[in-house]
């Protein structure tokens, strides 16, 4: 399977910069915003929290390069589900299944969206809604912040969306606030019994490159990431990643882990 390195670049930020030329013009960047969801739920619940985009103006958005950070003392972020408005039905990548590619770390979730239609604004996304979706788990009680930022790669200086002309404009972002509630009773904690984390991650399961124990669209966009913002993956990741056994995590582990997604291969 050839893996086209341009066509990668689309959806793995570090070509966004120079893809979509800064213009100094900004007068659709007062009208496009960019927010988090607002909402109160239960002690140790598992809930979603909705980033969506507004003001979205009639030509078109190409491209979003934006990160979410949230508090990792008061919620995790388990996974992300494509929202409504990415889904624009472009021409994907080779075994890509969307515009969107995300990635979860350290508190933040990187957020790509790239068209591969930089010349007709038909497949670019048109209205506003659900951009995507947080997938969480509470821990504790209190308010966590949902903030919409900066990217957090290196070369990452703003939010950066491009629009028609391929003009690179900054949004206003919206953060929201999870109240997290109180417990309904106070339980004794049983000191039997040990929380378990990551029960899997320890396990080799090739292709799973986010250790989740489950191979899916996530580990194609973790190591594309990895690849071109060339941090390598580590540890049980990086034996995951390397499906074809050579000893390195390259491009053409990714191509496989695509066609095994895409169900082109029945195994790795
Ligand atoms: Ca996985
Ligand atoms: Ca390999």
């Amino acid at each position: 399977m050839k893996f086209n390195k341009a066509a990668a670049c689309l959806i793995a930020t570090a070509c966004t910069a120079s893809l979509f030329s800064t213009v100094a013009s900004v007068s659709a960047a007062d009208a496009i915003t960019i927010s988090a969801e607002t909402k109160a739920v239960e002690k140790d619940a598992e809930f979603t929290v909705d980033i969506s985009l507004a003001g979205v103006p009639s030509s078109g958005i190409a491209g979003l390069d934006f990160a979410i950070k949230y508090d990792t003392s008061l919620m995790e972020v388990t996974g992300v589900t494509e929202g409504a408005v990415s889904k624009t039905n472009d021409k994907q990548v080779e075994g890509f299944s969307s515009n969107l590619a995300t990635n979860i770390n350290n508190g933040a979730v990187s957020v790509l969206w790239a068209t591969g239609s930089v010349s007709d604004n038909s497949k670019w996304i048109k209205s506003d809604g659900v951009l995507l979706t947080l997938n969480c788990k509470a821990k504790g009680t209190g308010d966590a912040k949902v903030e919409i930022t900066k990217g957090v790669r290196k070369d990452a200086t703003g939010i950066d969306v491009a629009v028609e002309g391929l003009e690179v404009v900054n949004p206003t972002a919206k953060a929201g606030t999870i109240s997290i509630g109180k417990p309904v009773e106070t339980t004794t904690p049983d000191p039997t019994q040990n929380p378990t984390t990551n029960p899997t991650s320890d396990k080799t399961l090739l292709g799973d490159v986010d250790c989740d124990g489950k191979v899916d669209i996530t580990d194609i966009t973790t190591l594309a990431i990895s690849l071109v913002d060339k941090k390598p993956v580590t540890g049980q990741a990086a034996i995951n990643a390397d499906v074809d056994k050579d000893g390195s995590v390259a491009l053409t582990d990714l191509a496989r882990i695509k066609q095994f997604v895409s169900k082109v291969i029945d195994k790795l």
